[in-house]
This record gives C-alpha cells, sequence and structure tokens, in this order.
C-alpha cells in the first residue's frame, strides 16, 4: 500500500503518521503522551520506544542496514518461524523469514493515552519457498506507559504445524559489565557459547563474556537492573516458555558488520521466545498469542 493510502487509511494527526527512508523503507512514527515509537513495517520491526522524559529503552546499530531484505540490527526482530539455523536447511535465513519481509498496516486504535498498531504477515512465494504452510502472523504494539508487543499466529492450513517464535528485544545500557538481569535464578539454560550444555542458572545473570544463553520452560518476567542509568526495565511475558540472554562482547561483535566493534558494551538482549523444546506445536484452525510486556522504573 502507497504511502498515500497509509496516511489516509490510518494516520491521526499529532498521533500516528507513516514516513519513508531514503531507501524505500515505510515505518510508523506513534506519539503518545506516554511515550513515542518507531515501527518498520519491514519485517514488522519496532526499532524505538521512548518513554517520557527518559532515554530510548531500545538499542538499535549505528550501522544497521535499512533496506529491503535486510535484516534490521536492533531494536525488536520478530522472529519466525524458527529460531537461529533452520534445522532441515543450512541456506535458508538466519531466524526465520518474518524479519525480512515486508508486513501490511492492518488496524490502528487510539485509546485514551495509548496507541495499538496491527501489522500482519500472510503466506507468499517468499515464505512458502522455506516453509511450506499457510497461516496469519499479526503482530500488535501498543504504546502507552509500557509497551506491549502480541505475536500472534493462526494456523490457516488443513493440518497442524510447529514453530519456533521470539521477540528478540535488544536494550540499550549503560555498560553491560555493570548490568544484571533478575528472575531466571534456579532455571536450566542452554549454554550455546559452550556448546549448548545443559546448566542451571544461579543468582543473576552478570555479563563478562560473550553471553547466548536459551533459558528453558520458564515463564517468569526478568528484571534488567541497570545502576548506570539508574532503572530497571521489567520484561513481563505471556504465552512464552524461553527466554534468551545475549551479549556478542568483543569478537562476535567486530565480525557484524553491522555492529561495530564499539557497540557490545551498550547492548543486551532479552529475548521472549518459544524456541527449541518450547516450541509451538499449533493444530490446524487453532491460534497462539504470545506477549511480552515492557516496562521502565527510574
Ligand atoms: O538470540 C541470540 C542469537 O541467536 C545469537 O546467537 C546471535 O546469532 C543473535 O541471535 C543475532 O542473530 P542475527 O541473526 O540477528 O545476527
Amino acid at each position: 500500500m502507497e504511502i498515500a493510502e497509509l496516511e489516509e487509511r490510518f494516520a491521526v494527526p499529532g498521533v500516528l503518521g507513516f514516513e519513508t527512508t531514503s531507501s524505500g523503507l515505510v515505518f510508523v512514527q506513534v506519539t503518545a503522551p506516554a511515550a513515542s515509537a518507531t515501527v518498520y513495517l519491514h519485517g514488522a520491526h519496532l526499532t524505538d520506544w521512548q518513554p517520557a522524559g527518559e532515554s530510548p529503552v531500545l538499542f538499535l546499530s549505528a550501522r544497521t542496514e535499512l533496506v529491503p531484505g535486510k535484516p534490521i540490527r536492533g531494536g525488536v526482530p520478530v522472529i519466525f518461524p524458527w529460531f537461529g539455523g533452520k534445522a532441515d536447511d543450512k541456506a535458508a535465513p538466519a531466524h526465520g523469514i518474518a524479519r525480512v519481509l515486508p508486513w501490511g498496516v492492518e488496524d490502528v486504535r487510539v485509546t485514551g493515552g495509548t496507541v495499538a498498531l496491527t501489522l500482519s504477515l500472510h503466506p507468499s512465494d517468499a515464505t512458502q519457498k522455506w516453509w511450506p504452510h499457510e497461516f496469519e502472523a499479526r503482530f500488535t504494539v501498543t504504546v502507552g506507559s509500557s509497551l506491549e508487543m502480541s505475536l500472534q499466529i493462526r494456523n490457516t492450513s488443513p493440518a497442524a504445524f510447529a514453530f519456533e517464535e521470539a521477540l528478540h528485544t535488544y536494550f540499550t545500557v549503560s555498560d553491560v559489565r555493570n548490568v544484571r538481569v533478575d528472575g531466571l535464578s534456579g532455571t536450566d539454560y542452554l549454554d550455546k557459547v559452550d556448546g549448548f550444555k545443559r546448566k542451571q542458572q544461579e543468582g543473576p545473570v552478570t555479563i563478562s563474556g560473550e553471553t547466548d544463553r536459551v533459558y528453558i520452560d520458564t515463564t517468569a518476567t526478568c528484571v534488567l537492573d541497570d545502576p548506570g542509568l539508574r532503572r530497571r526495565i521489567f520484561v513481563e511475558k505471556v504465552n512464552s516458555a524461553s527466554t534468551v540472554v545475549w551479549n556478542p562482547w568483543i569478537a562476535k561483535a567486530k565480525a557484524m558488520a553491522d555492529f561495530g566493534e564499539e557497540a557490545w558494551p551498550g547492548m543486551i538482549c532479552i529475548e521472549t521466545c518459544n524456541v527449541g523444546e518450547n516450541r509451538v506445536n499449533l493444530p490446524a484452525g487453532q491460534t497462539h498469542q504470545m506477549k511480552a510486556i515492557l516496562r521502565s522504573e527510574g
């Protein structure tokens, strides 16, 4: 849909409008009383959420590409229908196809001080090439004093299918070496930097090297405690059984052209997921909705 039609159908003057980057990507700029946010139709990718009077909560790489077909580095990548590499096809794009495809605008709702934007993705040649199923995906972001993200998958196929999903949230931090993540103590995790060994978290998660952990069978709210920014970020979730914590540290960051070797101290990913043994098995005609609710406390 052209930007003029989007504006005509969905814009709310002073609250929600549409803009285009020089590379042709359309994004939605939301200005609610309690917060502002930016969402690209490309990948239904939320790149910015800033509560009024606070600094931005999400990390966005200064080197990210903003071009069709390429993933955006930072914000909240929407990962579907597989996480990481595709188990049965090494040639498939990492972290699924949803994050590199254009989503359509389905609905805008302004209720009191909150703005809810719903984007949708439907099967296409690009999805069928990698994942031959009929589905409907809807991503709703509700911007207010908290930020709610909902990923809803409906199985419109004649048979059940299994999928993985993640809201792969990148948070801005003062210095990743000085923050802690509470809420996962006692939880089993797969340590991706130690041969996927199964381990158990003891106490808060702190970062002192490359960290890439898939916590399993956990519905816990995580709390990102950042003394340097004098704030705590609460990551609450609904219908999510996995949480991933990731920081690339020095070498991995250097190896990512869209990341840059200087950016790793300023971010941490706390990802709301259903991956691996927590993947979703969805019967025909059924719908699954996963939510992440972010709240910042200064
Ligand atoms: O969620 C952590 C992770 O799976 C890491 O292993 C790393 O690959 C990261 O995601 C970023 O993935 P991307 O495909 O966006 O470079």
